[in-house]
């Protein structure tokens, strides 16, 4: 009795934890995932299993955690957001109820999920993932699974920096699990290696869901990109400027940025991945913003580069136009067909001419001095998504375009040069035979910058009080 009582308190405080209202109605569905294993699946190699897991909750400042992300590969199989989970996708039907997948998740916990917010669980998985074969962690240690008889057993990296958590069973101890029921006392490479092939080549090629969500995380990034354009001058701190993109983002629905946003005014948009955005005063310099949001878990990858005051220089408009001959170039082998390779290579010639013409450099290998970092990458899940850079352009491929040139204070060439930093960034999606700009909203002829950073932004218009 007194358990059952036990068990009936239990019930009634988990209960009422309600479920959330108001959610986003635009995720991606569970069939999207469902299919996506589907195409997993496909690609391992006879009589393999693979093994996934969500990623680690990582430390803020002591007891208080980052704001969890979660492992790309994980949310892209499965939809699942919580850490504390694996994923199995065998390659053929299991047991006597021939399953060909399990899921073990998070447990369901009252007290803890009025602390730390609530929890998806078997049932959520179930109903709102799609899954039938849930489990919640602990059950994976009697998990009847013989790892052996598997020819392959697929995996991405583990990691060695997993704390324990003192509340249940957690990542800890599902990677501590797996590494015993499988016998692994070593990565294997080639487990590895498999793994991440796999996931590259489904990654690269964005399903019509996918396009979709990153049409948005693109599209409100260039309207925050736009109005800080507007709303900046020379007395606008960087991080107020960074602070404005945010606000956009989120205003739209965006969860947040895909990356750690780099706002560097002069000096500091030399620096390729400036992240301070400390300087209290933009002045009349110019200012390099490379800021995306990301919208349900796809993140955008924009750069514009603006003269605070309104206007370019001589000299940054040189710089600046050279950038953008060099994006316009690329745009134009933008289509199937093309090795990935070429991009960069074609935006590498276009610099070195410009900067042997402006008098910069004299020898075409001198220009990774200013422009030291490749073109483009691909774009989705990851900033930096993953797909095989070796492969030739196909439909549906999403990366980005942009070309760079930094010339830090103290450039063996001309002083007028100095501090001055320009990126232009833009989101490519190959189409069936040609491309499509996905930030093409957010101006980038220097003519067209200048208009719109004249305008006035509704942020213009807020008062403070002062302090
Ligand atoms: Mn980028």
């Amino acid at each position: 009795m007194k358990q059952f009582l036990l068990l009936f308190v239990f019930f009634l405080s988990l209960s009422q934890i309600q479920s959330q209202e108001n959610l986003p109605t635009d995720y991606l569905s569970k069939e999207f995932h469902k299919e996506r294993r589907e195409a997993f699946r496909n690609l391992l190699p006879a009589n393999s299993v693979a093994v996934v897991f969500s990623y680690p909750e990582r430390v803020f400042s002591k007891d208080i955690n980052y704001n969890f992300h979660q492992n790309p590969d994980m949310y892209y199989l499965t939809g699942y957001k919580e850490p504390d989970a694996v994923l199995l996708i065998f390659k053929d039907a299991q047991g006597t109820e021939k399953y060909n997948e399990v899921l073990f998740v998070r447990e369901r916990n009252a007290s803890q999920e009025t602390w730390t917010g609530r929890r998806l669980g078997v049932e959520g998985a179930k109903s709102k993932l799609g899954f039938t074969n849930v489990y919640n962690g602990k059950d994976f240690n009697d998990f009847a699974i013989d790892f052996k008889k598997f020819d392959k057993i697929v995996y991405d990296k583990i990691p060695t920096d997993i704390r324990k958590n003192r509340t249940g069973f957690d990542l800890f101890g599902l990677i501590e699990t797996f590494k015993t029921k499988a016998s692994i006392a070593a990565e294997n490479e080639s487990s590895v290696e498999l793994f991440n092939n796999i996931t590259n080549s489904l990654r690269e090629i964005k399903t019509p869901e996918e396009i979709d969500l990153m049409r948005k995380s693109v599209k409100l990034s260039c309207i925050a990109h736009n109005e800080v354009m507007k709303a900046v001058g020379p007395d606008m701190s960087e991080n107020e400027a960074d602070g404005i993109h945010a606000y956009v983002h989120r205003h739209y629905g965006a969860e947040g940025e895909g990356y750690p946003p780099i706002v560097g005014a002069g000096a500091n948009g030399c620096i390729l991945h400036y992240g301070e955005n400390n300087s209290t005063k933009i002045d009349n310099q110019l200012l390099l913003m490379d800021v995306g949001s990301e919208y349900h878990g796809y993140s955008a990858d924009v750069t514009r580069t603006v003269p605070a005051n309104g206007k370019f220089s001589e000299e940054q408009k040189a710089i600046y136009q050279l950038v953008y001959e060099a994006q316009e170039e690329v745009f134009k082998i933008c289509k199937p067909g093309t090795p990935f390779q070429d991009l960069n290579k074609k935006s590498r010639e276009v610099i070195a001419a410009g900067l042997i013409k402006l008098g910069i450099i004299t020898d075409p290998k001198d220009v990774r001095i200013y422009y030291p970092h490749g073109c483009s990458h691909f774009l989705g899940l990851d900033v930096h998504d993953k797909g095989n850079y070796m492969s030739k352009l196909k439909e549906n491929m999403v990366f980005t375009v942009e070309p760079g040139i930094y010339i830090p204070a103290n450039s063996k060439c001309d002083k007028k040069w100095w501090n001055i930093g320009v990126r232009i960034e833009d989101d490519i999606l190959i189409t069936k035979d040609n491309y499509e700009n996905l930030s093409s909203e957010s101006p980038r002829k220097w003519q067209d910058v200048e208009a719109l950073a004249k305008q006035k932004s509704t942020f213009n218009e807020m008062k403070f009080p002062k302090i």
